[in-house]
């Protein structure tokens, strides 16, 4: 045969090459896992990602290897979860944020000001809290490999800087794909539009939408910054990010591949997390001497009262959460 099972598989996606290597009764000695980012080169997930796909390689010797696809090339965010999921993605750098319409245990971390601070989001991710969510992602068919920081999500617009809820009310935010950010903006009178990420930034020059909302790195690298110039430190949303890996893909690695690739993850993210410190000073610093205004909304409880209808809704929606999110916010 000119074909061999191991080279045509290699060019599969794992879980399907997993499949078609159990037909033909040979095993998989050789994958080739397809990773999904949205980010462009240099951010600070990309750049963890790298250092993740070189630590699998080298650890397996070759055998099992990870192709980046950068800059959201193979699609967007909400398909590309979906991809993950039936395994016609491998392995995909999610923000929980856009999974609550397929995985609802990841909506308890899109509830805004459900996180007092990032280090609180750090310890309830690397613990009980992330094990949790984690679990229910699985049972979705998306393996959390490891979680990576996301920072603090703020608003920034083209019409005004915004220190209350009162000044939300008019403006057309662009948010992720999931009602809980419609209900969030819609909250303090706001109109949102969910919108994929790649479209935000001719949005804003259009005029289609007045603002969006996010952390100072992704405000930046996608030069929404030029386009909206009002940046408001609200930190209303702290949404961790995962290295996720379709269950199937997963499924499909020995223990000790698994346990490689997991490995890997949680040092990527270790990476991260520094990368991201700096990344987001860099980022501040840059759109400032850009021109833009920043303020830092000096009183958070205004906004945070008036996503009170937010939270029982959805907690009346969900009563199965009502714990999840208790626990998460008696945390320390
Ligand atoms: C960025 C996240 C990315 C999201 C994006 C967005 O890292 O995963 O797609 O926000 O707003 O901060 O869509």
């Amino acid at each position: 045969m000119n074909h061999p099972v191991s080279r045509i598989a290699r060019r599969l996606p794992l879980a399907l090459a997993a499949g078609f290597a159990a037909t033909m009764s040979v095993a998989v000695d050789a994958a080739e896992l397809r990773a999904w980012n949205i980010h462009p080169e240099g951010y600070p997930n990309t750049v963890a990602l790298e250092m993740f796909a070189e630590e699998v390689a080298e650890k397996t010797d070759g055998e099992i290897t990870v192709q980046l696809f950068n800059g959201g090339v193979l699609g967007s965010q909400p398909d590309a979860i979906e991809q993950v999921r039936l395994g016609a993605l491998d392995v995909g750098q999610f923000n929980l944020g856009p999974m609550g319409t397929s995985v609802p245990a990841t909506n308890a971390v899109s509830l805004p000001f459900i996180f007092k601070s990032i280090p609180q989001m750090y310890r309830a991710m690397d613990g009980e809290i992330g094990d949790l969510i984690g679990e229910g992602m699985a049972e979705k068919g998306i393996v959390a490999l490891a979680w990576y920081d996301s920072g603090a999500r703020s608003f920034y617009n083209s019409e005004r800087p915004i220190n209350t809820p009162a000044d939300v009310e008019g403006l057309k935010i662009r948010v992720m794909n999931n009602d809980l950010f419609v209900g969030m903006i819609e909250a303090m009178g706001g109109n949102a539009t969910p919108m994929a990420f790649a479209e935000v930034l001719q949005s804003l020059q259009t005029g289609v939408v007045d603002g969006a909302e996010n952390n100072p790195p992704s405000y930046e690298s996608t030069s929404h910054y030029e386009a909206a110039k009002y940046y408001s430190l609200s930190e209303h949303l702290i949404i961790p990010e995962c290295v996720c890996m379709s269950k199937r893909s997963w499924d499909a690695l020995s223990a000790e591949q698994q346990d490689i690739v997991k490995t890997a993850a949680r040092n990527s993210a270790e990476s991260q997390r520094e990368l991201w410190s700096a990344r987001q000073e860099e980022s501040m610093a840059k759109v400032k001497a850009a021109g833009v205004e920043v303020n830092t909304v000096e009183d958070k409880a205004p906004f945070q009262a008036a996503m009170a209808p937010v939270y029982e809704q959805f907690l009346a929606a969900n009563p199965d959460m009502v714990e999840l999110v208790e626990k998460m916010q008696a945390a320390e």
